[in-house]
Parts: C-alpha cells; structure tokens; sequence
C-alpha cells in the first residue's frame, strides 16, 4: 500500500475563518481564534495522521497591507507557507466574498506554479442558498484555476469532512515527514503564549491586544504539572495599567482564562507566573521584534 503525505496551505483574509477552519481539520483546538481579525500571528503546522496518510497544514496570519514592520513579517510568513504547501486552500468568508481586497493574494497564489487551489467558501451557516448559488457560479467562471470550490462552515463543521476527502485525493505519494504522534511543531510555550493572546482578544478592547506581544521566559515540563514564567509587552505605561486592571482584576481573568485552556489542552495542571513590562514602539523596530522571538 503506498503513502502519502503533503503540506496543506491555509490562507485569507483576516477573520476568513483560517484558525477555525484548521482546528476542524484536525479535530483540536490547536489554533486560537477570535471574532477580531488578525489573530494569527504566525505559521502554524497541523498534522492530521491517517493509516496510509499524513496531512500537514499550516495556519498564515490573514493578509493584510498594512505598512508597519510587524505587517511586512505577517506577509512574509504568508508568501513562505504559499510556497511550502503542495495544495492551497483559499478560505473566503462567503459573508464578505470582496475580491478587490483578495487581490494581490490571489496573484500571490497564482505566480506559484504547480499547486492545485481549493477554494473554501466559508461561513455558509449565516448564508441563504438561493443567495449562494449565483455567487459559486460566478467564482467557477471567473477562476477557471481553482481546482475545487467547497462551500463550508468551518464553526459547525458542515461539509468539512467533504473537504477532507477532496485534499486526500490530492496529496502526492511521499513519506511520513513527521513522527505519527506528532500533531503541531509548536512547542508548548508558543501555545502557552498563544492560549493567553486569545484571552487578551477576548477581554480587551479592539486596539490593545495588537500592541501586546507575549513572550514565555522560562518553562518547565513535569509528569503531571507544566509551570510558564512569561512576559507581556506593551508599548506605554498606560496600557500596563489596563492590562493590569483594577486591583489586579483583568490580570486575574486572563490567567484564570488561559489556564483553564491550557489544562483542557494539555491534559496537566499549569502553573502561571506573569508579568506585564513596557517596551515602547516594539512592532516598529526589528531588533525589538527579534529580541521578543520573531524571526525576521
Ligand atoms: N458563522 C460562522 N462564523 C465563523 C465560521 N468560521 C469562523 N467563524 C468566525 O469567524 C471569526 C474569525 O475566525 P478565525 O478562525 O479566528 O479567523 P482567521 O481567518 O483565522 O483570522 P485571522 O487569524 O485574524 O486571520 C471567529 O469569530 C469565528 O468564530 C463559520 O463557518 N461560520
Ligand atoms: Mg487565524
């Protein structure tokens, strides 16, 4: 019987649905996901393990042309994960299927040859079907280059498993490129971080959780305990102080919150030991932006 194993590209707009869409794939709550867009901030493997199979997907931030550094570095990631993937799955939000502003994400796709596209339309749930016929017509004939388009929610899982089957017939013949236990390349202190942004998004109003970055200073693994010592950086005094919360009450929340995921997750008892420092202008500057674990 021959194997087969392939990279699995997940890209978009923000708020598309990509996080969400990539913990239904893999049946785990891997990636965080937020109803504020540009949630992902970086390249994520999943990998689902079958008998005869291996899929790797990745999760991209969403695409976004905006002029800070920090946004030149979420599109880099994109552009690098269009080129490791052997398929790309295109999700848009069926709610706001505007292809003005997929543009350069669609020349993006095409200028990398030998990649077969799958269209995911995305949000069907909160669709009328009368409404979303003409729309898939249209985008068939417009795109003559989508291999496959699949209407899908990824929130309630409806045709996700349709989806499944089409990238399964898809997937070249290779290798096992990752031990079958494996399910992330990430390593429990970037989910750490992670688990605790989504809190952050969450409680926060719009602005504040893009200027905080998250960074895990130490981290211990235990049989039945994981223990996290981390820092939160914030660009002003001001914002420690919200973050802080009156008499320490937001603090309180978002550790409560993300413990409560990471224990879920990792099935062991976290210890979280947090503090929030002042950084000014860190998405600005490089050396900032490297200092704090992105690679640039
Ligand atoms: N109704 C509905 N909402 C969805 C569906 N898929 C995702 N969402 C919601 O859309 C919002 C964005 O989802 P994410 O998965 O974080 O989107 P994303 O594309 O990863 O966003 P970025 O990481 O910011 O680029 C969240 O509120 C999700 O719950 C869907 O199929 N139906
Ligand atoms: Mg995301």
């Amino acid at each position: 019987m021959s194997f087969h194993s392939g990279y699995i590209a997940i890209i978009g707009l923000p708020n598309a649905g990509k996080s969400t869409l990539l913990n239904r794939l893999l049946d785990k709550e891997l990636c965080i996901v937020s109803n504020k867009p540009q949630t992902t901030r970086n390249s994520i493997l999943g990998i689902r393990n079958f008998e005869d199979h291996q899929m790797i997907f990745i999760d991209s931030p969403g695409w976004y042309e905006g002029k800070l550094k920090v946004d030149s570095f979420y599109r880099e990631q994109v552009t690098q994960t269009i080129q490791d993937a052997d398929i790309v799955i295109f999700v848009l939000d069926g709610t706001q299927p505007q292809f003005k502003q997929n543009k350069n994400l669609i020349n993006l796709v095409r200028s990398s040859k030998n990649k077969e596209i799958i269209l995911v339309f995305n949000k069907i749930d909160r669709l009328k079907q009368a409404k979303m016929i003409p729309l898939l017509s249209q985008i068939a004939e417009d795109h003559p280059d989508l291999s496959e388009i699949v209407p899908c929610s990824a929130r309630d899982g409806h045709n996700v498993d349709v989806l499944l089957d089409i990238i399964k017939s898809k997937i070249p013949e290779g290798p096992e490129l990752y031990p079958d236990d494996m399910y992330t390349d990430k390593s429990p202190s970037f989910l750490m971080s992670e688990f605790l942004r989504e809190a952050y998004i969450k409680f926060l109003d719009e602005e504040l959780p893009f200027v905080l970055a998250v960074v895990v200073e130490d981290f211990k693994d235990f049989d039945t305990r994981m223990e996290f010592r981390i820092s939160v950086y914030v660009e002003r005094a001001g914002q420690k102080a919200i973050l802080i919360g009156p008499g320490g009450a937001l603090i309180h929340q978002i550790k409560r919150d993300s413990i409560m995921r990471a224990r879920k997750f990792f099935s062991k008892k976290i210890v979280l030991d947090m503090w929030i420092k002042v950084k000014p202008n860190w998405r600005q500057s490089e050396s900032i932006l490297k200092q704090i674990g992105y690679k640039i």
